[in-house]
């Protein structure tokens, strides 16, 4: 009996152990399990010396150790000198002995300032590993990236890395409100805990840094774009500077919406004209005093006349003269100004795919240096696919920072596995034209097709207060793949999944090929069973939640799905050419080839551009009907084969994280036959054909699907 009660407890303990929560990310260094690897490993890792004791270094030398630890089971000794073979110097090239610095010179010329360099040197007539950089960050960088090759199980008996960010800004946009509801956040609330601030420095200010700065993000918008001008205000500022001293230490700077109207909300001015003395005295002030409690302060990310919000229009001037009004105010400071080109107007009857367009391009060349305008990947929103947006390339003296959204709002919210660093590649790959064949829009936010010094990318937050940060355990991985592209964004899909599953879960092979199979097909699959075919903006109102293609009664015209797939009993889809809005117009004519022609433009945008007829042959032969329904129906079938395939990998994965990501995926199986069955039973109503018998027809009503009411959906 005791014997039994004993064996119990053995395995309960054993079951517990071997449940992990998510919160330690990509971070989590267990041990490594590649036996011939570790011992490797421990032969080459013997001691570490770090070159100066800055925060930084600190910072770097803790990670290393804790990591080592975790990875090897040792605790590796700190030395101050070079004494045995197998130390890891940790150094700043400033610190560097002259003869070893002048070895390496021309390396660390192409590391720039935040780049690193991780190389196998003698030193002091021992065998070393070297990891440096310009910077004390470059060798945080490069630290948390030979812990990658370790997590990994990549050799290091030889190594030879250098490696600096293809941009210099590498963002996250948190849409955090004060009251801590993130808008369109479906992993909790916000991490920034605006109440116990500034005294208390929760933990996890110090993990989301680290985990930043193990990607390459150097900095974060801490407020949402629907911004507050609270934010701004004396007390709350405080709050900032208590974040930016943790961030500090990570590289990360911190930057702030501004609300348009703020000199008036709470300066008490009659105006916020930005060519107004007084407001413009304003904002001077009160970006002083910003300075003042932050001074690596990163600047200001604003919107403006967009979707109700104040800006330089409410007084008749322009999107420049607001933004250099506040780059003005930064500018002795080294700040900057990101100032979105996301606008649209309900008084504007043109296609909204244009406005943007029509109303930045005039202004090119009007901005300020230190102003970057930055764009969505593409001209509506978000949407789970979309070409790219036409302003890519069409503003050549204007630095464009990229804004993609990594937080889920349209492709699955919290419940959908869907990995995005496809979607990411396909519109960073996309070519515009702009100067020739190969001017892809990577090409155009990195500013060397016009020679810009500024240049970034930005990603809208997943993050909330769940306990693995991001909701979905997938889209942890979505975290981390803008902050590898932004980094280098000529890191494959394949690649990046590969390194994030090793480190997130196992590096048995086994696993490694069928879930990065997962990963890799979920954002085509997602498409199809929601949007295929080009269609797009066919959501929920408000919260966008799941389908409501039907939805015509919103005030604004473009705020209803019947926009935008235009569906009627000819066809479906939106004429964007010539004989329709001409937003086609707006790319280049090589760009344009790709969709100009009906018949002969990319099947995956033709409802995006033209407005086709139910008959229409598609190149599998099928009817666009057919088509249609053998997209939603082989898009909601293959999440089932996801399901299957997570199903084999059990033995693989701890219990907890197995258990979440499989029923999350029985969620999205119900959630695409949803899509599938709301969106065929209603564009049916059009089309008035079947849907082909080989199908399972559907076994609700469309008044049942439109009745669905989702009061209390997160993020809205
Ligand atoms: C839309 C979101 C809305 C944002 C807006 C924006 O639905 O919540 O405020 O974009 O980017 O996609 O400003």
């Amino acid at each position: 009996m005791k014997k039994t009660v004993f064996t119990l407890l053995v395995v309960l303990a054993a079951s517990r152990l071997w449940a992990e929560d998510g919160y330690d990310l990509w971070l989590r260094y267990k041990p490594i399990e590649n036996k011939t690897r570790l011992a490797s490993y421990r032969q080459l890792m013997t001691a570490i010396q770090v070159n100066g004791n800055t925060a930084t270094l600190q910072a770097a030398k803790e990670e290393l150790l804790l990591a080592l630890k975790g990875l090897t089971g040792y605790t590796i000794p700190v030395t101050t000198i070079t004494t045995k073979n197998g130390t890891i110097l940790l150094s700043n090239s400033s610190s560097l002995p002259g003869s070893l610095r002048s070895l390496i010179q021309k390396d660390l010329d192409k590391a720039g300032t935040e780049g690193f360099l991780i190389s196998s040197q003698k030193i002091n007539g021992k065998n070393s590993l070297l990891i440096t950089g310009n910077s004390d960050v470059a060798v945080l960088y490069g630290v948390f990236h030979f812990l990658r090759l370790l997590q990994t199980e990549q050799p290091i008996n030889s190594i030879h890395i250098v490696s600096s960010p293809r941009l210099k800004l590498r963002l996250l946009n948190h849409w955090d409100n004060l009251t801590r509801t993130v808008e369109r956040g479906y992993a909790g609330f916000s991490i920034w805990n605006w109440h116990t601030l500034p005294g208390y420095i929760d933990k996890r200010y110090v993990d989301y840094a680290r985990a930043n700065a193990s990607i390459g993000i150097n900095g974060t918008v801490l407020t949402n774009v629907n911004a507050n001008a609270v934010i701004l205000s004396a007390d709350y500022l405080k709050k900032v500077a208590a974040l930016a001293n943790v961030f500090r230490t990570y590289g990360i700077k911190v930057y702030l919406t501004a609300r348009f109207s703020a000199p008036v909300e709470t300066g008490g001015l009659k105006t916020a004209d930005p060519l107004d003395p007084a407001v413009q005295q304003w904002w001077n002030t009160k970006v002083k005093e910003i300075y003042q409690l932050i001074p690596d302060f990163g600047g200001f990310l604003v919107k403006a006349n967009s979707e109700g919000q104040p800006g330089p229009q409410d007084y008749k001037r322009t999107h420049a003269d607001g933004a250099n009004m506040l780059a003005d105010a930064v500018a002795p400071y080294n700040g900057i100004i990101m100032w979105r080109a996301f606008v649209y107007s309900a008084e504007v009857p043109d296609d909204r795919h244009k406005q943007a367009y029509n109303e930045f391009v005039p202004l090119d060349g009007k901005f300020r240096s230190n102003v970057m305008v930055q764009v969505k990947n593409g001209a509506i929103d978000f949407m789970p696919r979309e070409p790219f947006h036409p302003l890519f390339g069409a503003m050549p003296k204007t630095p464009l920072m990229m804004e993609f959204q990594v937080t889920q709002e349209y492709l699955g919210q919290g419940t959908n596995l869907v990995y995005l660093a496809p979607l990411f590649k396909e519109v960073l790959q996309s070519d515009t034209y702009y100067k020739g064949k190969g001017s892809t829009v990577a090409k155009v936010i990195d500013g060397s097709l016009d020679h810009h010094s500024l240049n970034g990318m930005a990603g809208v937050a997943n993050i909330g207060t769940d306990i693995n940060w991001c909701g979905h355990p997938f889209a942890q991985a979505n975290w981390y793949a803008i902050g590898r592209l932004s980094w280098d964004y000529n890191l494959s899909s394949e690649q990046i999944a590969e390194e994030w599953l090793r480190m997130t879960y196992s590096n048995k092979g086994s696993f490694l090929a069928n879930a990065s199979k997962i990963m890799l097909q979920s954002r085509d699959i997602m498409v199809q069973y929601s949007n295929p075919i080009g269609l797009h903006h066919i959501m929920g109102t408000g919260h966008h939640y799941g389908p409501a293609p039907w939805v015509n009664n919103l005030n604004r015209p473009e705020w209803n799905p019947v926009y935008y797939h235009k569906a009627d009993s000819i066809g479906i889809g939106f004429n964007r050419t010539g004989s329709g809005s001409s937003a086609i117009a707006q790319y280049f004519p090589e760009a344009r080839k790709l969709w100009e022609d009906i018949n002969t433009c990319e099947e995956k945008n033709l409802l995006w551009f033209h407005h086709v007829p139910w008959d229409f042959t598609m190149k599998s032969g099928r009817t666009l009907w057919e088509e249609l329904c053998y997209h939603y129906y082989t898009g909601a079938e293959k999440v089932k084969q996801m399901q299957q395939t997570w199903k084999g990998l059990h033995s693989f994965v701890d219990k907890d994280r197995f258990e979440q990501v499989r029923q999350l995926l029985t969620v999205q199986y119900d959630e695409a036959v949803w899509w599938r069955n709301a969106c065929l039973l209603y564009f049916q109503t059009f089309s008035k054909k079947p849907i082909p018998a080989v199908y399972e027809q559907p076994d609700k009503t469309l008044e049942y699907y439109k009745k669905l009411r989702f009061l209390y959906a997160p993020g809205n």
